[in-house]
């Protein structure tokens, strides 16, 4: 009896997908909105409470700050060239939070009701290949969407819009639930971030998943105990 009721602990553990968190950030109004789930942040060199979890539109108690940040809204991929790709969706990419040439710019992002995240961030500019050094919690980035080695400074234009890519952070620590996200322009160019996302690992599907197999086990030791009974 204890080993089943440890079971559906465990069930209730791994079957949380409404609480796991996936954040996704449009920096600047400047041009346009993304539409769906995505914070659309007017406000990007202050504080924006209650961001929206992407895949159930629940407000959550997160948060992002900007303020005191040297940010400016920028024009990005101002055609709207970067495709639809995985999370990212147009128009994130047109417009973004911008910083002048030497400025260092940071969004702290608060109130994270996990441990783990992963952190996707897109840089991406027409014509300018405006050079970014981006960190999160001090670190630079593990790998990129399309695979390619880590490029730092990130170009935005030859690393980020010319082959659709952007970087990624597989397992950030939030520290008391904070995650510290810092881009320094070049001395020589403006530098940009233009869409952010933000999810806890392991990903809600997996959550999902989990809970799944966990249904199983304790179905298949229903179905024993039956037969012994
Ligand atoms: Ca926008
Ligand atoms: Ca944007």
């Amino acid at each position: 009896m204890k080993r089943i009721l440890a079971l559906i602990v465990a069930v209730f553990a791994l079957t949380r997908p409404a609480l796991a968190e996936d954040i996704r950030i449009d920096l600047s109004n400047y041009l346009s909105l993304t539409p769906g789930n995505w914070n659309n942040i007017g406000n990007i060199a202050g504080l924006t409470n209650n961001l929206v979890d992407f895949p159930t539109g629940n407000v959550t108690n997160v948060s992002i700050d900007g303020t005191g940040g040297p940010w400016q809204d920028f024009y990005g991929d101002d055609p709207v060239t970067f495709p639809n790709q995985d999370w990212l969706i147009q128009p994130a990419t047109q417009d973004g939070a911008g910083l002048q040439q030497g400025q260092t710019g940071t969004y702290v992002i608060s109130n994270l009701a996990y441990t783990y995240y992963k952190v996707e961030i897109v840089s991406a500019r027409t014509s300018f290949d405006y050079l970014n050094t981006i960190t999160v919690n001090g670190a630079l980035a593990d790998r990129t969407y399309q695979g390619t080695p880590v490029v730092t400074p990130w170009g935005s234009t030859t690393d980020g819009l010319t082959p659709s890519n952007w970087l990624i952070w597989d397992n950030v620590m939030a520290i008391n639930g904070v995650i510290t996200i810092m881009d320094v322009a070049d001395a020589n160019t403006l530098g940009i971030l233009n869409a952010i996302r933000i999810v806890t690992v392991p990903e809600p599907a997996s959550f999902a998943m989990a809970g799944i197999g966990a249904a199983f086990i304790l179905a298949a030791i229903g179905r024993r105990r039956g037969r012994i009974a």
